[in-house]
C-alpha cells in the first residue's frame, strides 16, 4: 500500500498501516511521552519527497508560532526522515503555511477558513499558483501551535491526510493543570520524584524540564499551569520567588502556557506582617494589590490565582465572618485588568464532623456553602469543583453543586495523579471515569444539562469555565512514574479540548503515539487501558462504597475502617446488619435533595438507584438484593475476585508485546503489572475478609477465608523469625506475619505435603518504603529465587500498603520437599513475610508431553 500518492488532483499523505516491525534493543525512558515522533516505516517510501512539501513558511515570527514551526520541522524530520526548508515568504513550490487569520488573508486569501475563535485552528490543503499549500491557520498564535500539533498527531497515528480539512475549537477557555508542588521540592500526592519547579525553598536553578513539560501540555491543548500546591506557602509571593516564577513563565511562554500560582489567604499576615488577613480590610487589600502588581511587572501574561481556603486546616475568610465570595472577589478585581482569573476551590468542608450525628455529611458541604453565593462572584471568578462531592474516589456521583451555580462560572477538577487509584504502581486509565462524570446529565430546569455542557459554560451561559487536572508530574524521566499513567495526562488534555471524544479514541491515539501503530500493540495496550478502571474498582471498592484505602495515611493500599469513626466524613457506616451512607431526604442526611428533582428522584428510591452507586446513597442490609440479582455481600466477593483476575490478565496480555516495543518500557510495565496483580490479591483478600467478618455471611462460592494453597509464615518452622500481629488484621493472611529482628538473617521453612507437580510459588512479603531486605528461596538445598525488597511503597510497616508478592514460576515440587525462605533485614525493614502460595500449574511443555511429572521436569532442568 502506498503511503504517499496523488489523489484526485490533491497530493495526499496516505500513511499506511505500519508493518509489524519488531523493535528490539532500542531503549526508551518515556521522557518523550507521546511526542516520540517515531519513524513511519514503510517500504514504499520512494515518492515521499514529491508529495510532502519540502518547505515551511511562518507568517508570524512571534514565540508561539515559532514553536509551531520548530515542532513541525522536528516532527517531520523524525517521522519521515526529511528536513523541511524554512522560507520567509510563500515559495513557488508546495509548502506548509502557518499563520493566524489576518496573516493567511494577506498571503493566501484562497485559504481563509472563515471566522476562527481564539485558540481554534483550521487545517487544509489549498491549491494556488499551481502549488499545494498545507495551511495551518490559527484563530490566534496558540491556534497555530495547536493546529501544528494536531497535524503531527494525525501523521503519527497514520491517518489518511488526503482530505486535510479539519477545523477545531477548544471546548472552554480554562484547560489548566494544577501541580501540588511544595517549595521544598516535594510534591503532595506526587509519585514521580521531586518537583520540576522548586527545590530547597526556591525556584530551582535549572528549569529546563519546565519547558519540556509545557511542550507536552501544549501538544494536547492545555493552556495554563498552576505550579505550586493548593496548600500554598505564603512565600510564593515573596520578591525572590516572583523572580523565580518569571523564569518558569519564560519557559512556558513559547508554548502558550500561562503560569499561575496557588495562594494562601493568610499571606498578608504571615508574609506581609499585617495583624489580619481579613479580605475586606483596606491594608490587606493594599498588600495583595502590591503583590499582584509585582507579579504582572515580571510576568505580563500571568494567569491568576487558585485558592484553597477553609479546608483541611487552610486559613480562610470564615475566620473573619466573610464568605468565599468576599475573598474571591477581592483578588479577582485586582487580576481583572490584566486578564487574570481567580479559581476558588469548592473543596471547602469541615474535617471535624461528628461521626455520631447521623445527619452530618461531608458530601453536602460544597452545595451548602456555595449555592447561596451564586451570582455574588465577579465575572473572572471560577469555582473549581472536584467531580464528586468527596475526594477523587474510584467512583462517586457527580457533585450537585455543578447544577447549583447558574450565575457563576465553573471548572471541573479531575485528578490525573492517581492518589486514590493506585498511585504509580497500578495501571488505571481514568478517562472512562471522567467521561462518566462529564456525560452525566443533571437535568437542571428539566432540560439536558450534562456536566460537560455546564463547565464549558454553555448550559448556563457562563462567562468562563473549563477543566483543571491535578497532574503532579515530577523529575523522574517518564514524568508520572508509571508509563501507562501518561495516558491520563494525555487524556485529560484531549478531553478538556473536546469532552465528546470517546475513551476508546483517546486510548488508541495515545497508544499509537506512545508505543506503536502496530495493530497488535495498539489493541493490547488499549484493551488493558480500557478495562483497568473497572478492574481497579472491582478489587478496591465496589457499589459506590469508595476506595477502601487507608484514608488517614498514604491513600494507597487497603485500610478499610480508617474511614469510619473519625471527623473526616468518608464514612460508609458498616456494621453487622448492613452497609452504606443513608443520604436520602426521607431518612438520611438529605444530600440527595441537592440534586435537581429528576436526578434526586432517581437516587432517592431504591427501585431506581443504580447498583454502581448504591452504597454511596443508601444504607442497606448485607443481603439486600441488587438489580443484577446478587446480594450486596456476594457481589462484593465476586467483584473483588473478578477485579483481581482482570489485573492478572493485564500481565498476561502485556507479555504479547515482548519484541514489539522497546525493551526498557516493555520490562518496566511488565514489572509493574506483575506487582499490580499481586497487590490486587492483597486488596481482594483484605476487603473480602473484612466484609465477611463484618457481615458474618460466608462466600457462597467458598473462596473467602479458605486458602488451601497457602502456607502461613507463622505456621512454618521459624529460625530467628518471630510471629507478630498485623494491623489492620485483614491486611495479612491469617492476620499475622513474621519479622526478623535483632538477627543477621532468619529462616522460615516448611515441608510440602501436596501432590507432586509443577507449581507457581508465590511468596507474600512486606516491602517498606525504606530498607532493602533480601530474600532467598531454597527448594531443599537448591537456590530457586532471590530478590531485594527495594520498591518504594508508602509505609514503614506491615500493612496493605507494603504487602507484595514475588512469584517464582514453574517450580517442580515433590511431596516431602522442603521449601525454605531466608530473609536478611536491612535498616528498619525486618525481612517480613506473610505466607507462601503454591499454585498448581500445567506447563506448556508438559501439556504437550501429556505429563505433569516433577521427575520429568527436574530432569529437564
Ligand atoms: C492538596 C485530598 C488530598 C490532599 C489534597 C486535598 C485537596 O484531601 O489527600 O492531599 O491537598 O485533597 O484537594 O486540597
Amino acid at each position: 500500500m502506498a503511503w504517499l500518492r496523488r489523489c484526485g488532483g490533491f497530493f495526499m499523505l496516505c500513511i499506511a498501516v505500519m508493518l509489524a516491525v519488531p523493535v528490539t534493543g532500542h531503549a526508551e525512558t518515556g521522557a518523550a511521552g507521546w511526542l516520540r515522533y517515531a519513524a513511519i516505516r514503510n517500504p514504499e517510501t520512494l515518492r515521499r519527497d514529491q508529495a510532502l512539501p519540502a518547505g515551511v513558511v511562518l507568517l508570524d515570527r512571534s514565540p508561539v508560532p515559532l514553536s509551531a514551526e520548530q515542532e513541525l520541522v522536528r516532527g517531520v524530520r523524525s517521522m519521515l526522515d526529511r528536513t523541511l526548508r524554512i522560507d520567509d515568504t510563500l515559495p513557488e513550490e508546495d509548502a506548509f503555511v502557518l499563520g493566524t487569520a489576518s496573516e493567511i488573508e494577506g498571503a493566501l486569501p484562497q485559504a481563509r477558513a472563515g471566522t476562527l475563535q481564539p485558540e481554534s485552528f483550521s487545517l487544509s490543503v489549498v491549491h494556488a499558483h499551481g502549488h499545494a499549500y498545507w495551511v495551518i491557520e490559527g484563530g490566534d498564535a496558540r491556534g497555530v501551535l495547536y493546529g501544528t500539533f494536531r497535524l503531527l498527531a494525525k501523521m503519527g497515528t497514520e491517518q489518511d491526510l488526503a482530505m486535510l480539512h479539519d477545523s477545531e475549537s477548544p471546548s472552554a477557555p480554562i484547560r489548566w493543570v494544577n501541580q501540588w508542588d511544595n517549595i521544598d521540592g516535594s510534591i503532595e500526592r506526587g509519585y514521580a520524584g521531586r518537583s520540576i519547579f522548586f527545590d530547597n525553598g526556591a525556584v530551582r536553578e535549572d528549569v529546563s524540564r519546565t519547558g519540556e513539560y509545557a511542550r507536552l501540555l501544549a501538544s494536547v491543548g492545555i493552556d495554563g499551569c498552576t505550579v505550586n500546591n493548593v496548600n500554598a506557602s505564603p512565600k510564593m509571593l515573596s520578591p525572590e520567588m516572583i523572580g523565580g516564577l518569571a523564569r518558569i513563565a519564560d519557559e512556558f511562554r513559547p508554548w502558550g502556557v500561562r503560569l499561575s500560582i496557588s495562594v494562601a489567604l493568610n499571606s498578608p499576615q504571615t508574609l506581609g506582617g499585617l495583624s489580619t488577613f481579613d479580605p475586606l480590610n483596606p491594608q490587606v487589600i493594599a498588600w495583595w494589590q502590591s503583590r499582584v502588581d509585582a507579579l504582572y511587572a515580571q510576568i505580563p501574561d500571568f494567569g491568576g490565582f487558585v485558592v484553597k481556603a477553609d479546608s483541611e486546616g487552610q486559613p480562610g475568610p470564615s475566620q473573619y465572618g466573610r464568605t468565599p465570595a468576599d475573598a474571591a472577589n477581592m483578588l479577582a478585581r485586582m487580576l481583572k485588568p490584566h486578564g487574570g482569573i481567580l479559581l476558588y476551590r469548592a473543596f471547602v468542608y469541615n474535617h471535624h464532623l461528628d461521626w455520631n450525628d447521623m445527619k452530618a455529611d461531608r458530601a453536602r458541604a460544597a452545595y451548602d456553602i456555595f449555592h447561596p453565593l451564586d451570582g455574588k462572584f465577579e465575572d473572572n471568578v471560577v469555582v473549581q469543583i472536584k467531580y464528586g462531592p468527596i475526594d477523587f474516589q474510584v467512583r462517586e456521583p457527580v457533585s450537585p453543586i455543578f447544577a447549583g451555580l447558574r450565575k457563576t462560572s465553573e471548572a471541573i477538577e479531575l485528578q490525573v495523579t492517581q492518589e486514590y487509584t493506585g498511585q504509580a504502581h497500578h495501571a488505571v486509565f481514568l478517562i472512562p471515569l471522567w467521561k462518566e462524570s462529564l456525560d452525566f446529565d443533571l437535568h437542571a430546569d428539566n432540560r439536558s444539562t450534562t456536566v460537560a455542557s455546564i463547565v464549558e459554560g454553555k448550559a448556563f451561559h457562563h462567562a468562563l469555565g473549563g477543566f483543571v487536572g491535578v497532574a503532579n508530574v515530577g523529575l523522574d524521566a517518564n514524568w508520572m512514574g508509571h508509563p501507562l499513567s501518561m495516558a491520563n495526562l494525555y487524556g485529560f488534555g484531549r478531553l478538556a479540548w473536546n469532552p465528546e471524544l470517546t475513551s476508546a479514541a483517546i486510548a488508541e491515539e495515545w497508544t499509537r503515539l506512545t508505543f506503536s501503530n502496530n495493530p497488535e500493540v495498539a489493541s493490547t495496550v488499549d484493551g488493558i487501558l480500557l478495562h483497568s478502571w473497572h478492574a481497579y474498582e472491582g478489587y478496591t471498592g465496589s457499589l459506590g462504597i469508595g476506595t477502601l484505602t487507608d484514608i488517614l495515611h498514604a491513600h494507597y493500599g487497603p485500610g478499610i475502617e480508617s474511614a469510619e469513626r473519625n471527623g473526616w466524613g468518608q464514612w460508609f457506616r458498616a456494621d453487622h446488619q448492613g452497609v452504606g451512607m443513608d443520604r436520602t431526604v426521607a431518612t438520611g442526611t438529605g444530600y440527595i435533595g441537592q440534586y435537581p428533582p429528576e436526578v434526586a428522584k432517581r437516587y432517592e428510591s431504591l427501585a431506581t438507584m443504580p447498583d454502581s452507586l448504591l452504597l454511596f446513597f443508601h444504607h442497606v442490609p448485607w443481603n439486600y438484593r441488587l438489580h443484577n440479582g446478587q446480594t450486596v455481600i456476594q457481589y462484593t466477593y465476586n467483584a473483588h475476585y473478578a477485579g483481581a483476575e482482570e489485573a492478572a490478565q493485564f500481565m498476561t496480555d502485556w507479555k504479547r508485546l515482548d519484541g514489539l516495543i522497546d525493551d526498557e518500557r516493555y520490562q518496566k510495565v511488565l514489572d509493574l503489572l506483575i506487582y499490580q496483580s499481586g497487590h490486587a490479591v492483597v486488596w481482594r483478600d483484605a476487603v473480602c475478609n473484612w466484609a465477611k467478618s463484618m457481615s458474618g455471611i460466608p462466600d457462597d462460592r467458598g473462596r473467602v477465608g479458605h486458602y488451601p494453597d497457602r502456607i502461613e509464615a507463622e505456621n512454618m518452622k521459624l529460625t530467628g523469625y518471630t510471629v507478630v500481629d498485623v494491623t489492620p488484621p485483614e491486611t495479612a493472611s491469617g492476620a499475622k506475619g513474621v519479622v526478623c529482628e535483632g538477627q543477621a538473617s532468619c529462616m522460615a521453612e516448611t515441608v510440602f505435603h501436596g501432590a507432586s507437580g509443577w507449581y507457581d510459588l508465590g511468596v507474600e512479603y512486606f516491602d517498606y518504603r525504606s530498607g532493602d531486605s533480601t530474600f532467598r528461596v531454597f527448594l531443599n538445598q537448591q537456590l530457586i529465587g532471590e530478590w531485594t525488597a527495594d520498591n518504594t511503597l508508602p509505609a514503614e510497616r506491615m500493612n496493605g500498603d507494603t504487602s507484595s508478592r514475588k512469584t517464582l514460576d514453574g517450580i517442580p515440587l515433590r511431596t516431602g520437599d522442603t521449601i525454605r525462605i531466608e530473609g536478611t533485614p536491612d535498616g528498619n525493614e525486618p525481612a517480613p513475610l506473610d505466607y507462601i502460595a503454591v499454585d498448581r500449574i500445567v506447563s506448556r511443555t508438559d501439556k504437550a508431553a501429556g505429563s505433569n511429572s516433577p521427575d520429568a521436569a527436574q530432569t529437564k532442568h
